[in-house]
């Protein structure tokens, strides 16, 4: 296992072994083929400062270019997801500060990797933290963990997607009283809204997220990729179009080794070796 903080030093790479500084907002490892990222500001509840954001887009794309990396892991700690953007570095910016800072550039970065990132959500999911978690395609929920758009409640609304993203999630009524009234559901809710994929007993949020990463991991590198662009095609288009779209990524792996290794290893009765190509 690797493990690095990425700061000023990580230009290193994700591939280096660095001594863990403590104070670094992000630290990130590899498990075999998973990455595996850690926010860490346990002072301020893992808040999102500009600076964590920087590292975490950077740490995220490192992973996605990597083609020994697989599957993404996001997580925590135990006691918080996050609680969302920072505040503090909020509070008396101007609408221009706001505007130069181009934050919302990042967020779409996120938005952009292309291989599945699973969240280990446990604790305080809230604000930008809630809409980070929506950002990943899995999210595994401790039953501690606590989701909210509380934005509300200090004077403004959800800022990186949480109003599109939790309404088309949980539906429109639900999704009003977080957002309009600062409500917090918790993990059984969220589950049965249809907002996290599974909730697990809270010491097991991160190993139940890393083992079904290592599972994933085993799969077409590839189609893993493609099958995320298609499920995430159905919340930007019409069915007819999104039916066309997942064709197309259809046929498009059958122009990959890995389907023949797959189609055949199946007939052959043995497990499959995938080259990701
Ligand atoms: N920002 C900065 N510091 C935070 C913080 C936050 N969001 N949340 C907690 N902290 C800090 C506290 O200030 C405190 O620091 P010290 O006072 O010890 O220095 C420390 O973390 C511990 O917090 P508490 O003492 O408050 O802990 P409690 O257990 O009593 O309460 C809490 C936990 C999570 C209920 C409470 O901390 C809380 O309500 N936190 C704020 C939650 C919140 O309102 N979140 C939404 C923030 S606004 C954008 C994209 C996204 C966004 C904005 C822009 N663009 C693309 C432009 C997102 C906006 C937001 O998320």
């Amino acid at each position: 296992m690797l493990v690095r903080a990425v700061g000023a030093v990580a230009i290193m790479g994700h591939r280096g072994t660095i001594s863990g500084v403590m104070s670094e907002p992000i630290l990130s490892e590899t498990r075999g083929q998973v990455g595996v990222v850690r926010l860490n500001r346990p002072e301020a509840l893992n808040a999102l400062s500009l600076e964590l954001m920087k590292q975490l887009v950077a740490t995220l794309e490192s992973f996605d270019d990597d083609p020994a990396i697989h599957v993404i892991v996001l997580a925590g700690s135990e006691k918080v997801w996050a609680a969302g953007a920072d505040i503090k570095d909020m509070a008396e910016a101007s609408a221009f500060e706001m505007y130069e800072r181009n934050q919302f550039a990042r967020w779409e970065r996120i938005r952009r990797i292309r291989k599945p990132i699973i969240a280990a959500v446990s604790g305080y999911a809230l604000g930008g933290g809630c809409e980070l978690a929506m950002h990943c395609d899995i999210i595994i929920a401790s039953e501690t963990a606590k989701f909210g758009q509380p934005e509300i409640n200090i004077g403004v609304m959800p800022g990186a997607g949480g109003t599109q993203r939790l309404t088309r999630a949980i539906g429109k009524f639900r999704a009003m009283e977080m957002v309009l009234n600062g409500r917090f559901i918790s993990a059984r809710e969220a589950a049965e809204f249809g907002l996290v994929s599974r909730v697990v007993p809270k010491e097991h949020y991160l190993s139940a997220a890393l083992e079904l990463a290592e599972e994933m991991s085993k799969r077409p590198p590839l189609a893993l990729k493609l099958a995320k662009e298609a499920v995430l095609k159905a919340h930007e288009t019409t069915l007819s179009e999104g039916l066309e779209y997942e064709r197309k990524l259809f046929y498009m792996l059958f122009a990959t080794e890995d389907q023949k290794e797959g189609m055949r290893a199946f007939v052959e009765k043995r497990k499959p070796e995938y080259k990701g190509r």
